[in-house]
């Protein structure tokens, strides 16, 4: 299976050019759906340790269905499938740049839940414009075991998040391992207590928000991934929602540049639109690095040949 690796911010996406099972035909959301519901040993052996670890995003490449766009993509973790994946559509732009399959300007990427746009600025920088964000709901208290009240919004950003406007522990890298115990008390919180996202949808991200450690930054988080793993970069889907709900309360105007640091440093350059109805329309601009160009091998005897499952 050749896979091409990168990461962006520090989050890593491995991008899967060959060798990924047979969806069969029907729109990318239906194909992403029998990517989770048939393909859970294809997804494991790709992502889990011993070929990947918790962490990794994949993107299973397919032939776009519109002519008009560079690529369809299906973005899925150790858990299932993502909606969309700030973080893996720059790295996926970055890898097809080094294969020589993209040059530098404006693409349009197909994902399950809608077409997004993205500029590959240069090789390695890109900023993507992702599917309209919004908050659905503001200031939920929950009262959260071993953290007490945490007040925080219910918002879409290509995936659901709980974004809280501060954070109960210090957003330092020090403290990534109480964050991630923090962060899935308070999702294990939500799923109790009946907070969903629209139509009863799970929140399955958690985002910490607070200030930022670089005079050159407007805002800090870290974000808890549906896996358990966090999020090394800013995360653009967690970003985007974050940007709903700072439009949302008059915090930001359209256009104007939000720095956001993620839990390591690492940093996208946000803003948004609005479109012709209303709707907010983010923009994440990153970077990328490409980190090998690999064919992952599955020998029949391996005993590991769908990842160390749990
Ligand atoms: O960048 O949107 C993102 C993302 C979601 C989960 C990990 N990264």
């Amino acid at each position: 299976m050749r896979v091409i690796d990168s990461h962006t911010g520090g989050e890593p996406t491995r991008v899967i050019l060959s060798g990924g099972p047979d969806l069969g035909a029907g729109s990318l959301a239906d194909r992403a759906a029998r990517l989770q519901a048939e393909h859970r040993d294809f997804c494991a052996s790709v992502l889990l340790e011993p070929r990947g670890h918790d962490a990794m995003v994949g993107a299973l490449l397919l032939p776009p269905d519109d002519p008009n766009c560079a690529a369809s993509v299906i973005y899925f973790n150790r858990v299932g499938n993502l909606g969309m994946c700030g973080h893996a559509t720059i790295g996926t732009l970055v890898s097809l740049c080094h294969l020589g399959r993209l040059v530098p300007g404006r693409h349009r990427i197909e994902t399950p839940v809608g077409k997004v746009e993205a500029d590959l600025i240069s090789t390695n920088r890109v900023a993507v414009e992702n599917v309209a964000s919004y908050r659905h709901a503001k200031a939920i208290c929950l009262e959260v075991p071993g953290l007490g009240q945490i007040t925080g919004d219910v918002a879409w950003g290509g995936n659901w998040f709980f974004l809280t406007r501060d954070c109960p522990i210090a957003l330092d890298r020090s403290n990534i391992a109480k964050l991630s115990d923090a962060a899935l008390a308070l999702r294990d919180a939500l799923w109790a207590q009946g907070v969903t996202g629209a139509e009863g949808a799970r929140i399955d991200h958690v985002e910490f928000n607070g200030a930022p450690l670089s005079p050159q930054a407007q805002g800090r988080n870290f974000v808890l991934c549906p896996g358990g793993a966090y999020d090394r970069s800013p995360c653009g889907t967690g970003s985007s929602a974050k940007l709903a709900c700072l439009a949302e309360d008059g915090l930001l105007a359209p256009d104007t540049v939000y720095i956001e640091e993620s839990i390591i440093g690492s940093t996208y350059a946000l803003s948004y639109q609005r479109s012709a109805q209303g709707q907010v329309i983010p923009r994440i601009e990153g970077e990328a690095y490409v980190t090998a160009d690999a064919t992952l091998i599955f020998a029949q005897s391996d005993p590991y040949r769908t990842g160390i499952q749990a």
